[in-house]
């Protein structure tokens, strides 16, 4: 048994420990430099070249070429904006030292040896150095740890490790917030039942944040090979990073709060887009309902119990025979018809759509996509010109070239048939991309990408798969319905993955380790970029049971994706299968998160504008309190509600900290002052919330979907602060059309102060164009006493104040 145990454990750790870069050959010294509009070029001694580029007063990208020029082909599929209007800033030189400054950032670099360095241009602190020049693996002295010595050379950077700099972000790992004295890697992949510490999983985003002493910078390497991050864990003088190939290429922005990295970030990389506001509605999926007539029963069981519902999914069993863009005409003879039957129950249907297209085994099978894909040349193929046939869901299988821009094309509108039959929403699966011929990846490593004529091979692309196919899926969605926003979601990803899809961390186990796993990965993908997150609610593989299925929506309800999904061969989770006891509690939390629908989508609004993530860590509100930095059993809803779940069996009590300010228990009003850990109950059906002191809460109507009722009255809770100042900002748009990109939106500003006999709120004049109707809105002052109300008033889209008493 105890063997059995540590075999798993090895299985579940992909760490390398000893692993450290001290082997590699060091970039040569600085002899002369070039300068241009915004780039200086650096020549070494070794014929290597180092180019750092100037792209905003925050913002300044460095690329490294070992004992080369600068290669003239500069592309990454993660970047959205490459032309930026270039920021006022100079260059000054000593013997020693070349010195560039913009308004915000002073990067000095030291010519021998050549060592980068960021400061602070205002205060000069220093914010990040190198440790070590920037390094090259020109003697292979690591190969014996790459996946692929012959496709291409190991590169990396090391940074001094401070003292007590902590480190976000990583996207999608089985970890703690803090990466602090611990290591990654970078490699897609298909790792079901994953526990904390597995390593890699399902996703790349090689984009981390370094806090210290409540200064922040961030640090993106924009480099697919399979990648590793090393914080200290292998050494305590350095951070580094490095990959199996491609480019030392990275960005280094700076803050110094998290937010504006993020918001940089998002500049850099894509703005999420927001999905339709159903999305933000309650899902139920399983694997797999089928026939119809079940899908049915599941919608018709959530309408009797009076549970709100507004997607349900269909997992792989739908298709015929595992064959994407078909449906079984057994189980499903009429797709359109049973969308249409269930969007008048006000549920939407997503499909799962695999990368794997059958490859039929039979010569005289017609299949439309694998004939098409095979006349049109858009499957991948190995080095030597077989096709490249993996073994996946439908048996042997082909993959696209996700790179050619003809083959998504053709896949995105492959799509129609989904549009066609009202599907509402594709889910993507399976694209790290998963094989089960060879999980590791290693047997793809000689299958070769068009990649914009390079034809580089899946060492360089496997962890950009899942990024081209959402945006294939992505683009087609908007080709096909122009007039509605796409929804996709996607199992593995890379940084820009924000602009075509949401996320769900993969195959979880239904156990309270799982659970708690839950807060640190939704919050660190959320420092990475990519807000719209969720996990299976009650856990994916294994038995769960009540208590862990409340608990488990405790924590999700407020997460932008709230989906209960089940294996296959599981035992079934609906928030009804374990007794009325508790699916009471889950239709309370349900119902609580419809009536906040107007508070979270504020709050994913926030994250398509400005990057900062709806579902936060407290650090990103409280940058400044190192209370927070390890802190990751609570979380944090935009800037104003603190929710502090259970993540244990049979407990009903738990310590929570609250940051300074003064903090009301959402469940009673009662009033608190931050700045210290408290104890507060939290019996089942009571997970332990509480709302700031200067927040407005806006919330809707009861409803059991999106768009059952006009969102009217929207009510106003108010939480002054010890000022008696209270504030917020409401956004509000169609829900559905990508109208609000172009103004079609209403920004709602609302203010409360302490009036004579009470307290005056004032309505701003609303901002955009869209137009919500008539609807009342209503004020209330939460106090643990009596609730102040206002007369409620119309909402008559002008600048007003209202007395409330
Ligand atoms: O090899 O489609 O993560 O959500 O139910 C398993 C079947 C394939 C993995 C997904 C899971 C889904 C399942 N899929």
């Amino acid at each position: 048994m105890k063997r059995l145990f540590l075999l798993i454990a090895l299985l579940n750790t992909g760490v390398v420990y000893a692993q450290d870069i001290t082997t590699l050959e060091k970039i040569g010294s600085v002899i002369r430099f070039a300068k241009s509009e915004k780039t200086v070029t650096l020549h070494c001694d070794d014929n290597s070249q180092v180019q750092l580029t100037i792209l905003a007063p925050d913002l300044i990208r460095v690329r490294a070429a070992f004992t080369k020029p600068i290669p003239a082909r500069d592309h990454s599929w993660a970047v959205a904006k490459e032309n930026w209007p270039t920021p006022r800033w100079k260059i000054e030189e000593t013997a020693a030292s070349i010195t560039i400054t913009t308004d915000e950032l002073e990067a000095v670099i030291r010519r021998s040896p050549l060592l980068i360095e960021f400061r602070d241009a205002r205060t000069h602190q220093l914010l990040n150095a190198d440790e070590r020049p920037m390094s090259y693996d020109a003697k292979g002295s690591l190969a014996n740890i790459m996946f692929d010595p012959k496709a291409g050379m190991f590169v990396a950077a090391a940074k001094k490790l401070g003292f007590d700099e902590h480190f976000y972000g990583l996207g999608e790992k089985a970890a703690r917030l803090d990466k602090r004295r611990s290591s990654f890697i970078n490699w897609n992949s298909d790792t079901p039942g994953y526990l904390e510490g597995r390593d890699p999983i399902y996703q790349t985003i090689p984009f981390y944040i370094g806090l210290q002493r409540g200064i922040a910078y961030g640090i993106f390497f924009d480099n697919s090979y399979r990648s590793y991050f090393n914080f200290g864990q292998s050494s305590q003088q350095r951070v580094w990073f490095g990959a199996e190939g491609g480019e030392l290429n990275y960005y280094f922005f700076y803050g110094p709060s998290i937010k504006k990295i993020l918001a940089r970030y998002a500049d850099l990389t894509g703005h999420l887009q927001l999905p339709p506001l159903w999305a933000l509605g309650n899902q139920q999926s399983r694997w797999s309902y089928y026939p119809d007539t079940m899908v049915e029963a599941v919608v018709n069981e959530y309408r009797k119990r009076d549970l709100p519902l507004d997607v349900v999914h269909l997992d792989i069993d739908y298709m015929n025979g595992y064959r994407v863009f078909t449906f079984n005409q057994e189980r499903f003879p009429d797709p359109k018809a049973l969308t249409e039957k269930l969007s008048r129950q006000g549920v939407k249907v997503v499909t799962i759509v695999d990368p794997g297209i059958k490859h039929p085994t039979d010569k005289n099978e017609r299949y439309h996509a694998f004939d098409q894909g095979l006349e049109k040349n858009f499957f991948q193929h190995r080095r030597n010109g077989d096709l490249f046939v993996p073994r996946v869901w439908p048996g042997e299988s082909v993959f696209v070239d996700y790179t050619l821009p003809e083959a998504r094309q053709w896949w995105g509108d492959l799509h129609r048939v989904y549009t066609d039959n009202g599907i509402a929403g594709i889910w993507n699966d399976m694209n790290e991309p998963s094989d089960f011929v060879d999980q590791t990846g290693k047997n793809q490593l000689d299958v070769v990408s068009y990649d914009e004529g390079e034809k580089t091979t899946h060492a360089k692309n496997r962890n950009t798969f899942a990024l081209l196919m959402s945006r294939a899926t992505y683009e087609g969605l908007e080709r096909l319905r122009p007039d509605r926003r796409p929804y996709v979601i996607t199992r593995a990803a890379y940084a820009g993955i924000q602009r075509y899809a949401t996320m769900w961390t993969g195959d979880t186990n239904s156990t309270w380790e799982a659970l708690a796993l839950n807060i640190p990965m939704f919050t660190s993908l959320g420092l990475s970029g990519e807000p719209f997150v969720g996990s299976d609610v009650g856990g994916f593989i294994g038995r769960g049971n009540g208590e862990l299925l409340v608990r488990s929506y405790q924590v999700s309800f407020l997460a932008p994706f709230c989906r209960n999904h089940k294996v296959i061969d599981g035992y079934d989770q609906e928030p009804w299968r374990f007794g009325k006891y508790y699916e009471d509690i889950i239709r309370k939390y349900l119902k609580l998160r419809y009536a906040l629908l107007p508070f979270l989508y504020s709050a994913l609004e926030e994250a398509h504008r400005s990057g900062v993530p709806p579902f936060r860590p407290l650090l990103l509100n409280y940058q400044d309190d190192a209370s927070t930095y390890n802190l990751d059993d609570q979380f944090m809803i935009g800037d104003d509600l603190l929710v502090a779940p259970i993540l244990k069996p049979d407990v009903t009590r738990r310590l929570v900290y609250l940051p300074s300010g003064t903090w009301y228990d959402y469940w009673t009003n009662k009033k608190y002052t931050g700045g210290t850990m408290i104890s507060v109950d939290a019996p089942l059906d009571t997970v332990p919330m509480f709302v700031r002191g200067g927040a407005i809460i806006p919330t809707g109507p009861a409803v059991n979907y999106v768009g059952e009722k006009p969102v009217d009255p929207i009510t106003f809770n108010i939480y002054p602060d010890e000022n008696g100042l209270a504030s917020t900002s409401l956004y509000e748009d169609d829900g559905l059309s990508p109208a609000y990109k172009t103004g079609a939106f209403r920004r709602t500003a609302v203010r409360v102060r302490r009036g004579a006999g009470g307290f005056v709120a004032g309505l701003g004049a609303p901002e955009g164009s869209y137009n919500p109707g008539p609807r009342t809105f209503r004020f209330v002052m939460k106090s643990s006493e009596r609730e102040l109300k206002a007369i409620p008033i119309s909402d008559t889209g002008t600048a007003r104040e209202v007395q409330i008493r």
